[in-house]
């Protein structure tokens, strides 16, 4: 979803070319980049993450200017079925970006995903920069460790390399296994169903008394340019020094991480709500634990179901962009209420 949003960002804003970067599959899911293809300015090509030579060669031979890995097993619930595979991809994966910068292309501006699950407990709200980093999912660790490495590289190599931390961000092009794209798809096809005159199959979820921050990727794409872009230049560091090949000490010391949230925070419950309204439907909830359910008149449209718990969850998100907003001029677009609405509005209008 990331890499195709900062691509359009790039695409429209700037003169840089772009390369995608994919590894191979039998039958890639071209859905998010298609639109891109075409663009003489846009080009896809092959190499894994967990395999340090194909990302040596990548960063030799194509020299960026800058390297968004959006590349993750994101996935929190999967974190837990596959949690080696997830710490190879989420920060071994970091780990050999940063090496081949390194070794090969210094002057590269890295980014690296962080989230709002390096903030499990919350120990003051809203979650800032500062906040106490800690995990409940072998994500979280796992995005924690890109974390310490980023921070390590860049202090140790003067590296222009980063770690944003972003809360959850959404978009029309959100793969269906995150919840408000179930959601949406799961309301489009619910409306259809009702509209038919057939009995709908409801929507099932786990834990609906989670909160998060939601936000709409789109917007997290132009705070994460800015982040990229951070003037280094001080009054007392000589131009050359700024322009030579890898950063001055000085220059990086500079260099600020930012949290992108939307300051606002919501259970999956009210947004489960305010996805059915924004197809017409106001939904009742009755019972209570596992035995809570949505109703459209007599119809059951969400019921709980225990295979969508995890482990772990983190119960409750809010953070603040107060710091991107005031030193670097970042705004968010889409408030939550537009976003149920787009992705809503998207789906209904793909099912019917
Ligand atoms: O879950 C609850 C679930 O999978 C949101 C990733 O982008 O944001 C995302 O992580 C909440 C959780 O996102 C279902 O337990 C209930 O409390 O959409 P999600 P996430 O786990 O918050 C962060 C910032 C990232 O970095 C991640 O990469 O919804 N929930 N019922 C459910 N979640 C899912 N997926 N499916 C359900 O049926």
């Amino acid at each position: 979803m990331d890499g195709p949003h900062m691509a359009d960002l790039l695409l429209e804003t700037t003169d840089l070319d772009i390369i995608g970067v994919l590894r191979r599959q039998s039958n890639p899911n071209t859905v998010n980049y298609a639109h891109l293809i075409k663009n003489p300015r846009f080009k896809i090509i092959s190499a894994d993450i967990t395999d340090p030579v194909s990302i040596n060669r990548l960063v030799q031979e194509h020299k960026p200017e800058y390297f968004f890995n959006f590349c993750a097993q994101s996935h929190v619930a999967e974190s837990w079925i596959a949690p080696v595979m997830t710490f190879e991809v989420n920060a071994m994966g970091v780990l050999y970006c940063l090496e081949a910068i390194r070794l090969y292309c210094p002057q590269c501006r890295f980014y690296s995903a962080g989230t709002s699950e390096q903030f499990s407990e919350p120990i003051y709200l809203p979650m800032d920069e500062l906040h106490q980093q800690s995990s409940k999912s072998p994500y979280g660790s796992s995005k924690i460790a890109a974390s310490h490495l980023v921070n390590t590289y860049r202090k140790s190599y003067n590296l222009y390399a980063i770690h944003g931390i972003l809360f959850n961000h959404e978009s029309e092009r959100r793969a269906e296994s995150f919840l408000p794209r179930k959601i949406s798809i799961g309301v489009a096809r619910i409306s259809k169903e009702i509209t038919g005159g057939e009995v709908p199959v409801p929507i099932s979820v786990g834990n609906i008394h989670a909160k998060r921050d939601w936000s709409y990727a789109p917007d997290f794409c132009r705070g994460i340019w800015l982040m990229m872009n951070q003037e280094l230049y001080r009054e007392d560091l000589k131009a050359e020094e700024y322009q030579q090949e890898s950063y001055s000490k000085e220059a990086i010391c500079k260099l600020r991480e930012y949290v992108l949230a939307s300051g606002s925070t919501h259970s999956v419950k009210d947004l489960i709500s305010l996805a059915f309204s924004a197809a017409g439907h106001e939904i009742a909830w009755q019972g209570e634990e596992l035995n809570e359910k949505a109703f459209v008149g007599n119809n059951c449209v969400v019921e709980i179901n225990k295979e969508f718990y995890r482990p772990a969850d983190v119960i409750y998100l809010h953070g603040t962009s107060e710091k991107i907003e005031r030193e670097l001029g970042w705004k968010a677009q889409v408030g939550f209420e537009e976003l149920v609405r787009r992705m809503v509005k998207h789906d209904l209008k793909k099912i019917n």
